[in-house]
């Protein structure tokens, strides 16, 4: 019997996916630079469906039904290249290698380039969900070659995950490392996701005078509403923690400085690049440096705060609404963010990228998974050229309704001198967009008097330069 899939890398990601293969009626081979991991798998899980361990590069290679699926789930980096360069010797032209890895669209692109060349399709695929997702159903998003989608798709639609009207969260995003970008972004509206509930927590509980349990059942209110998504629920299930050495709430327990990996980061440096405002992610990625840096924070200890007010309780209520608003409009410009880098990026590398369908297959299995993912799609597939999410109707309908909220609760955190970097970006990109002129105006007009970098006028075509140290008359540049 030969496999119709093989999987190398057998850490907690690339176990579960092949038992998600297994379990969904494909025979399995598997292999591992570490044989004894392949062996325990095949100990603990065997009874799940069929699988194949090998030991070799050879033994794997030979045990997959051609055209081969190989499918990498190592540590993203080098690792990825040295397994790419163990295999790739011994696969033969139409073959595929999926990379299910975290790696940077980059550097997909230049392995699929570099495979094109032996007529092996190399498809970087992201995976989102984390080691549960892999093993029930995870948001995937494949690039590549059509011709790989077409052999790989019915598989991979299969072990994904199921939105709520049945379709998979599968799609051929788009050719070579358009899979491994959409995956970047989606990384990165999760930072911004997750930094917009941080605000919120804290915005409840330093403003408002919530407890941590208390903030766990607005959380949990929410959940049921527009805001509907993993993350509020499992929010939920964290604040509600009691740590049990302590009996404190789990929240109080833990040190406050958030870790990374990275691809929040290079969601923010690619949107450098491509010129592409992403300031709510990249406000969550500072966001999370600036907790790490704790000798600035304990240095800054004695800095002059405002004084606390307290809300009764009906303030407290009121303000709890606000808040729900707010995060709902600046969750909103986070993923109107997103999905312009995304558009950017489709654009730059001419992957004529479907933004509805990226939309509907982050619908489930993914960590951004949420209700409102239906409503972006929606608003795609009404119009596909859609300049920006905040031109759907609906959605500019909505945001102006939060607005007024939203502007408060800024205020009310000012005022309190509580840090919200997240919910404060999102409302200046609000208000840049809808902006009837814009200071850059000033901008272009001092760059013109210290660089001679010439502007143009609102009333004349052509570039023109100010003799800003003469007699500042102007000249046509
Ligand atoms: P790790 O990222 O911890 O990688 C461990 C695996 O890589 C092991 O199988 C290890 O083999 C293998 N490996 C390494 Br390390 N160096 C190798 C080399 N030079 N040659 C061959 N194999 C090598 O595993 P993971 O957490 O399961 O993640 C796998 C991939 O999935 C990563 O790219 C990750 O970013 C991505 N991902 C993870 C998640 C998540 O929630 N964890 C979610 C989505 C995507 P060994 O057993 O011999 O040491």
């Amino acid at each position: 019997t030969s496999a119709q899939i093989g999987v190398t890398g057998l850490a907690v990601m690339g176990r579960n996916l092949a038992r998600n293969f297994a379990r969904n009626g494909y025979t399995v081979a598997l292999h591992n630079r570490t044989a004894a991991k392949t062996q325990a798998l095949v100990e603990e899980f065997g009874h799940e469906g069929e699988f194949i361990a090998t030991e070799t590069a050879k033994e794997f290679v030979a045990a997959l039904e051609r055209p081969r699926r190989l499918v990498i789930m190592v540590k993203a980096g080098e690792p990825t290249d040295a397994v790419i360069k163990e295999f790739a010797p011994l696969m033969e032209p139409g073959d595929m290698i999926i990379d299910g890895g975290n790696a940077h669209f980059a550097d997909t692109r230049r392995r699929e380039r570099e495979l094109r060349e032996q007529d092996i399709h190399f498809v970087g695929t992201g995976v989102s969900g984390g080691e549960e997702g892999a093993l029930l159903g995870p948001s995937i998003m494949p690039g590549g070659s059509q011709e790989s989608y077409a052999s790989l798709g019915p598989m991979l639609e299969k072990i994904s995950a199921k939105a709520k009207d049945g379709s998979p969260c599968v799609t051929h995003v788009g050719p070579d490392g358009a899979g491994h970008f959409v995956k970047m972004v989606h990384n990165g509206i999760e930072y911004a996701d997750m930094q917009l509930i941080a605000e919120a927590y804290q915005l409840l509980r330093d403003v408002a005078g919530y407890s941590p349990a208390q903030i766990a059942d607005i959380f949990r209110t929410w959940n049921t509403g527009r805001l509907d998504s993993y993350l509020i629920e499992i929010t939920a299930e964290v604040l509600k923690h009691v740590d049990a050495a302590t009996g404190k709430p789990f929240v109080d327990v833990v040190q406050d400085r958030a870790e990374q990996k990275g691809t929040g980061r290079w969601t923010v440096q690619i949107a450098l690049d491509l010129g592409v405002p992403v300031s709510g992610i990249a406000e969550a990625v500072f966001a999370r440096s600036l907790s790490g840096h704790t000798e600035l924070r304990a240095a800054s200890k004695e800095l002059a705060g405002p004084t606390a007010r307290a809300l009764s309780e009906a303030e407290a209520g009121a303000f709890a609404d606000q808040v729900e608003q707010a995060l709902y409009a600046s969750k909103i410009v986070s993923y109107t963010q997103g999905f312009h880098e995304v558009a950017a990026g489709s654009e730059e590398y001419g992957w004529d990228i479907d933004l509805g369908s990226v939309a509907a297959i982050w619908r489930g299995g993914c960590i951004i998974r949420a209700a409102f993912l239906d409503r972006i799609r929606a608003a795609y597939d009404t119009r596909a050229d859609l300049p920006s999410l905040l031109s759907d109707k609906t959605f500019a309908q909505e945001i102006g309704a939060a607005q007024d909220d939203w502007r408060a609760v800024l205020v009310a955190a000012t005022q309190q001198g509580v840090p919200t970097p997240g919910f404060s970006a999102a409302l200046a990109y609000y208000d840049a967009l809808r902006a009837d002129r814009l200071p850059a105006a000033l901008t272009q007009g001092q760059r013109d008097f210290f660089g001679a970098h010439t502007y143009r006028r609102t009333d004349r075509e052509g570039s023109f330069h100010t003799l800003w140290g003469a007699d500042r008359s102007e000249v046509q540049a």
